[in-house]
């Protein structure tokens, strides 16, 4: 029997500071997102898209947080869909939307590990830790605080009540190269496993990897991917409001997404931050799709054994 997988759309953009991310759900599945994974095999289905009501203000002690009754709304909304559909599928895709969607997906997954007796671990693949409090945030902007939520770091009172916290030690982040003061405090503080770009370029991206998914195997744990866009290098793409240079190249990115589908772990997924307002040609929705499909087992050739030459 296939392996099941669901999309769920999170049209959220409230989270961002420029406009469009609403529009990637419908981007990736224009790119072809579901036929893709159908014919690796897998049984796709699509859950269609999170919607919330409109929202009265929200006042706050820090003037500068943008959008916070909504984006609080969809975190809940989306953690009670994310939380139905980890229920339906092996693998549930969350189709974001800004980074802030992960306040809602990834504390359902805890939820969901949690009731099948596993720890959740995490990997991050972004330019950003995102580890802002709604007390630390300078910008604003709340796709900048998923982590420190998740994580049950103190300040979210205006964030739905944290259900399951993910431990710290169980998250572990690739291609970081765009840190603010109090994230880099709070990194060292709380013990997360952070591979900044600098580490990549040398020792790669296998080792630090190979390391991460050793230990989730280790404790039976089951593995959230969270990917966002702006961990790739701006020129290949273009499509999302905070590029920032020097991020993984095409053939990095597709060797952790083979290497992630190799070890079989990865129990569920975001793909974040998609502005297809941005996109050109829709090549970053396509790479994107691209991507995924190597997740789910899409190869060039069968891997050969030296004794098959
Ligand atoms: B993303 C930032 F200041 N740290 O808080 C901030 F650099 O989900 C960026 O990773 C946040 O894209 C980026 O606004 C959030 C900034
Ligand atoms: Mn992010
Ligand atoms: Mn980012
Ligand atoms: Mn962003």
């Amino acid at each position: 029997m296939a392996d099941t997988c669901a999309l769920l759309g999170a049209p959220i953009e409230t989270g961002a500071s420029q406009r469009g991310c609403l529009m990637g759900p419908a981007s990736l599945r224009t790119a072809g997102l579901d036929e893709e994974l159908a014919s690796l095999g897998w049984e796709v289905t699509d859950l269609g898209d999170v919607t919330i009501p409109p929202q009265a203000p929200m006042p706050h002690a820090n003037p500068a947080l943008h959008h916070l009754a909504e984006t609080s709304a969809w975190i809940a909304a989306l953690g009670a869909r994310a939380h139905e559909a980890g229920q339906v599928a092996d693998l549930p895709i969350f189709m974001g939307g800004d980074h802030s969607l992960s306040a809602g997906t990834v504390p359902a997954m805890a939820r969901r590990a949690q009731e099948a007796g596993k720890p959740l671990f995490v990997l991050w693949l972004d330019a950003h830790p995102d580890l802002h409090t709604l007390h630390t945030s300078q910008s604003g902007n709340l796709h900048g605080t998923p982590v420190a939520y998740f994580t049950g770091q103190e300040g979210f009172d205006a964030y739905p009540p944290l259900v399951v916290p993910v431990d710290p030690r169980n998250v572990c982040m690739m291609g970081i190269r765009s840190v603010d003061a109090a994230e880099r405090t709070r990194i060292r503080d709380i013990g997360i496993e952070v591979h900044d770009m600098r580490s990549i370029d040398e020792t790669g991206v296998l080792a630090p990897l190979r390391a991460f998914l050793a230990r989730v195997k280790a404790a039976g744990g089951m593995l959230h991917l969270s990917f966002d866009v702006d961990f790739l290098e701006p020129g290949i793409a273009p499509a999302v409001g905070t590029t920032v240079p020097g991020g993984a190249t095409f053939r990095e990115a597709h060797l952790i997404m083979e290497e992630l589908c190799d070890s079989d772990l990865v129990t569920s997924l975001d793909l974040v931050e998609l502005n297809p307002f941005l996109d050109e040609r829709g090549k970053t929705a396509k790479l994107l799709c691209d991507l995924t499909a190597s997740l789910f087992g899409r190869r060039v050739m069968d891997r050969m054994t030296s004794s098959s030459f």
